[in-house]
């Protein structure tokens, strides 16, 4: 077995997959919300990893079925019919360009606006029958999804004892609360195609938490803190929590924003969809003093939500965001 780097390519351009990927089918650590230890194992996961799984979470499977086949009806219609919906600017439909500075991904996606429905109504008017119905479902599901992001922050906010109790979920929870919602497609690949390839590259997230939905595909894979890519078994019953970068800078690093990627290896399409958890845009970011006793020990100077995003969309996909001093 060679372990010389494999590569793709990519749009010309050379992509290194990590052969010492490895499939990890007990080390993703599960909560169980409705479990009175829920917050402590939920500390430990963003402490150790950034990353967990969700199962007990209320959501109804009969809904996520539902809007799971209309986002499938929508990925399914002709490509002229879809680009009514985009650009992605960065709302709306979007196909292979991630961002505004030369990303590229197998993939094609909607972005939209937690807060201003009206883009959201734009991209399903154009292009689906039952636009109207389309639009509630995808209401109630970010509805839900900022429910569950909440709850975690509550939780954490317990377990660390951070004062008051709803500082972090307010975040979210407030109507100018600056989140979003990303519903991405990885077609399954022609026999013809390369084996593997970057669907969506390497990066963290710059919001507070993000919570993941995909159906039954795999391809999604976290960086441990070794460097390790390993991969996430797919499970379309349960959501995925990912520690974002703005949860880092207020923890003072105690929790790790996780690298993660999806590579489009397999023969079936993969369909995820995304809620992350932002706050205001006026929001002041920094360490919690109660988590910096000492305040030489303070590692993140303070920013606002506004200009962290800002500065993230001048940034490549990949780059590290948080490194000391990028942000002025
Ligand atoms: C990564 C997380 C979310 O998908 C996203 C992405 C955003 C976009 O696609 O418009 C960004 C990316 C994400 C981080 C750096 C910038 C902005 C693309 C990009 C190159 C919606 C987000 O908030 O940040």
């Amino acid at each position: 077995v060679s372990l010389k780097p494999k590569s793709v390519t990519l749009n010309n351009s050379q992509v290194h997959v990590n052969p010492k990927c490895k499939p990890s089918p007990v080390l993703i650590p599960v909560v169980n919300l409705t479990d009175p230890n829920a917050k402590t194992q939920i500390v430990k996961a963003c402490e150790e990893l950034g990353f967990f799984k969700v199962v007990n979470h209320g959501v109804r499977p009969e809904f996520l079925t539902q809007l799971e086949e209309e986002a499938i009806k929508f990925f399914a219609l002709p490509q002229f019919h879809k680009d009514k919906a985009g650009p992605a600017d960065p709302f709306g439909y979007g196909s292979k360009r991630i961002g505004p500075n030369g990303d590229v991904g197998w993939i094609e996606y909607i972005l939209l606006n937690a807060n201003s429905d009206t883009k959201t109504t734009a991209v399903f008017l154009q292009t689906t029958p039952t636009f109207r119905e389309v639009v509630v479902l995808v209401e109630v599901f970010m509805e839900e999804m900022k429910d569950m992001s909440s709850k975690v922050l509550d939780m954490v906010a317990e377990e660390l004892k951070i004062e008051p109790k709803d500082k972090l979920s307010k975040l979210v929870k407030v109507k100018e609360s600056d989140s979003c919602l990303r519903m991405n497609h990885y077609p399954e690949k022609e026999e013809t195609r390369r084996k593997e390839e970057i669907g969506f590259g390497e990066h963290t997230d710059p919001q507070l938490v993000s919570v993941l939905r995909s159906n039954n595909t795999e391809g999604l894979q976290i960086c441990l803190k070794d460097g390790t890519w390993v991969d996430v078994p797919p499970d379309h019953s349960s959501f995925f929590v990912i520690v974002g970068d703005t949860l880092q800078v207020m923890t003072n690093g105690r929790f790790k924003s996780v690298k993660h990627r999806v590579l489009t290896n397999t023969k079936r399409s993969r369909l995820s969809m995304i809620y992350f958890a932002g706050p205001p845009l006026t929001e002041k970011i920094a360490p919690f003093s109660c988590l910096v006793p000492k305040q030489e020990d303070c590692l993140y100077r303070e920013f606002t939500w506004s200009q962290y995003k800002s500065a993230a969309y001048k940034t490549k996909l990949g780059d590290y965001r948080l490194a000391l001093g990028s942000i002025n």
